[in-house]
């Protein structure tokens, strides 16, 4: 049976590899598949030096790695969300949205946030361009026995957003998420993150400015060290200067690795859902709402 699933891989998760287009992507996954490529081996460190580190702590990456049935490419090493903080982000999503059915990850790369959401959601749309990081979601997605709540979309991210999910997502409801490539692993060389200069493949305003259309609850993954009053600066600029947006800075083992940055009221006021004084309300350690006009709320 297994030799037929190498010939014959299921690729039904898999939309946008259709038509004469896409023949060289489809050849390209199926030989992925046929080959097992990016396969780790938990005991065997990865041969670029550089990645010893993230192998050295790859138990707080995917909890089941010691299984063998990870995959992860070079890239997908040090970009993937450690999956504790993976779970926090779908559980804190999944409590201040309680209606939203679908979660929308735009850059899933390997498949740490998208493995989450489909623990909670009813379907989450892992967005990529990179054929080899979708393959390895669809079989970390395997591994953690998720696949059934997964679609895995190929294709430029814009592209796919406007045509594919335009009218899949609930504009009030749902949730898009995004954690884009921060530039490699030197992001930490300058001291504050220039989200306009360096996030890839777009700038954060050119990003947001899609997000915002199609969908009111955004949230992103970003660099423990950006720039925060850009962060402000481009919040008054695409949404007016009532509306603000709740940055978190998230611990994996006690250390720093990044901020997640909610837009879309359900993220801040649980007014709605918790009347005043109910213990159940969402509460974070370190949290900070980023206004323009902190006075006029506080
Ligand atoms: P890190 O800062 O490179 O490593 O990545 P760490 O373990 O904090 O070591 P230190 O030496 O910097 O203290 C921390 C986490 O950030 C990773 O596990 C990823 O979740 C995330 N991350 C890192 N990079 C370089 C990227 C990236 O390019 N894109 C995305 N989306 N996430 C990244």
């Amino acid at each position: 049976m297994s030799w037929l699933i190498k010939f014959y891989p299921d690729l039904s998760c898999f939309e946008g590899i259709d038509g004469i287009n896409n023949t060289k992507i489809r050849h390209r996954l199926k030989k992925l598949f046929y080959n097992d490529s990016y396969r780790v081996y938990p005991y065997e460190k990865p041969q670029e030096r550089s990645l010893y580190k993230y192998w050295k702590n790859r138990r707080t990456i995917f909890k089941l790695i010691d299984e063998g049935d990870i995959f992860l490419t070079d890239e997908l090493w040090f970009s993937v969300t450690p999956e504790n903080l993976a779970q926090f982000t779908a559980s804190y999503i999944r409590h201040c949205l309680p209606h939203a059915k679908y979660v929308v990850d735009v850059f899933c790369g390997g498949g740490g946030n998208v493995i989450q959401f489909a623990r909670l959601f009813d379907k989450v749309y892992g967005v990529d361009s990179n054929i080899d990081h979708l393959y390895c979601t669809y079989k970390n997605a395997q591994c953690y026995e998720v696949t059934d709540k997964v679609n895995l979309i190929y294709g430029d991210w814009e592209a796919v957003l406007n045509k594919t999910l335009k009218n899949k997502i609930n504009q009030k409801q749902d949730c898009i998420f995004a954690s884009p490539p921060w530039g490699g692993v030197n992001y930490l060389k300058q001291d504050t993150y220039d989200l306009e200069k360096h996030l890839e493949p777009v700038s954060l305003s050119k990003l947001l400015v899609l997000l915002f259309k199609l969908c009111d609850n955004v949230v992103l993954f970003l660099p423990r060290n950006s720039n925060l009053d850009q962060l402000s600066a481009i919040t008054e600029e695409l949404l007016g200067p009532r509306e603000k947006c709740k940055v978190v800075y998230v611990k994996d083992n006690g250390y720093m690795k990044g901020i997640l940055v909610f837009w879309g009221r359900p993220f801040y006021d649980f007014s709605d859902q918790y009347p005043e004084g109910n213990d159940n309300a969402p509460k974070l350690e370190q949290e900070r709402d980023i206004n323009i006009r902190m006075e006029d709320l506080y």
